[in-house]
């Protein structure tokens, strides 16, 4: 029999990574999409996978129980990754009550239906290095056990799911894992999250297209990886023998002003020469600085990620200037 898995948020960035994996893997691949406005925009990502009929989609929100609980009793899905969220960290400034009423509650949505229709199902959560906050441990690592302290409505929306599925799993034996995920990027990621806006500038402005980027900090240091190895990671956390907490990272930490050096040499230009500062892209409290220890995943899981800094830029900036040619 082949297994079946439901994935919230499979229209974004790592829903349709995870969905092409799961078909590759021999999964029935089902998601929720929320309704559009703009009704050609609503399964861009993903268009090439439903069109030939690979992954099933149905309308549905984690703020509505009864599309949530309908489809897991009629799906009654092997595994559940909940990936669906307000993504967006300084978004969430502008728009905390539903950031908070998405990504915990509509945690505690599909936690409760998933309890209550399918409990033998294993469930997937998809937390964030951005709990973290700005805790390091002395080493200069955050890892399973570093303290969490986030500074933003998304950090604490992210927090209280996060602690919410371990509730649930140690209340009602569920197998209910948790994936801190650092920092994870591709050519598929949205257009106002740092890395994709410096790869599509530096294309744009090789292509004299544009002539100038606008950024807020650029000291901020994140760790970076590439979100088709971080897919992989999450169906690793689900084969695991038991549930339990997984960083997942690169191990190195690199400044927006360094992804801006690498993404501009890529296309023979000198980021200094096109780049400034604008106080809009500031937040009003900034996580610093990020950089993960994935030791025990690497060891648990063996898990390895193929992509590193280097080749995570060429991708995008590659993917930007072919995009921009159309
Ligand atoms: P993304 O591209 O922003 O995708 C988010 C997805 O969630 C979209 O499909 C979105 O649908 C959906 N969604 C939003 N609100 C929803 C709701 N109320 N009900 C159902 N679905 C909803 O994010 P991503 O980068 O793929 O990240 C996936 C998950 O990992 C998110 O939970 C994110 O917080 C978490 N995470 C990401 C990173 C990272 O660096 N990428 C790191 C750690 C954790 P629409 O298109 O309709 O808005
Ligand atoms: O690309 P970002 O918006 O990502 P951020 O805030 O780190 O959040 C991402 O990673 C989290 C994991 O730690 C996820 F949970 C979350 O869902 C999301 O995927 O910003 C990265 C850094 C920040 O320090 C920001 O202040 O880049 C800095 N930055 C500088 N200029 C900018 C800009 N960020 C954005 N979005 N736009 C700018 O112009």
């Amino acid at each position: 029999m082949k297994k079946k898995a439901f994935i919230t948020g499979i229209s974004g960035q790592d829903g349709s990574y995870l969905a092409e994996l799961l078909v590759e893997k021999d999964y029935d691949v089902y998601g929720i999409i929320r309704r559009h406005s703009v009704a050609e925009s609503q399964e861009t990502r993903i268009d090439h996978l439903v069109s030939k009929n690979l992954v099933k989609t149905d309308y549905g929100d984690l703020l509505d129980n009864s599309s949530l609980c309908r489809l897991l009793a009629l799906i009654k899905p092997d595994e559940i990754y909940n990936l669906g969220a307000q993504s967006h960290v300084r978004v969430s400034f502008d728009v905390p009550q539903f950031t908070l009423q998405t990504n915990m509650i509509g945690t505690l949505n599909l936690l409760e239906a998933y309890r209550s229709i399918c409990p033998k199902s294993k469930f997937y959560q998809a937390s964030s290095s951005e709990m973290f906050g700005n805790e390091i441990d002395e080493d200069g690592f955050q890892r399973e056990t570093t303290a969490m302290k986030p500074v933003s409505p998304y950090g604490c929306s992210k927090l209280a799911a996060y602690c919410i599925v371990r509730n649930y799993r140690n209340s009602y034996n569920l197998f209910a894992s948790n994936g801190i995920l650092f920092n994870h990027e591709s050519p598929r990621r949205g257009e106002n999250f740092v890395t994709a806006k410096i790869a599509r500038g530096a294309a744009a402005i090789h292509k004299k297209q544009q002539d100038k980027l606008e950024l807020g900090n650029l000291d901020a240091s994140r760790d970076w990886g590439h979100s088709k190895d971080y897919v992989n990671a999450m169906h690793k956390i689900l084969q695991h023998h038991e549930p339990d907490e997984f960083v997942i990272s690169s191990k190195e930490s690199h400044t927006v002003r360094d992804f801006c050096e690498a993404a501009f040499s890529h296309v023979n230009l000198d980021y200094k020469d096109y780049v400034s500062q604008n106080p809009k892209f500031m937040r009003p409290e900034e996580l610093k600085t990020l950089k993960g220890d994935s030791t025990k995943a690497r060891k648990a899981l063996e898990w390895e990620p193929e992509y590193h800094f280097a080749s995570l830029v060429e991708d995008m900036v590659d993917y930007w200037i072919k995009e921009l040619d159309k």
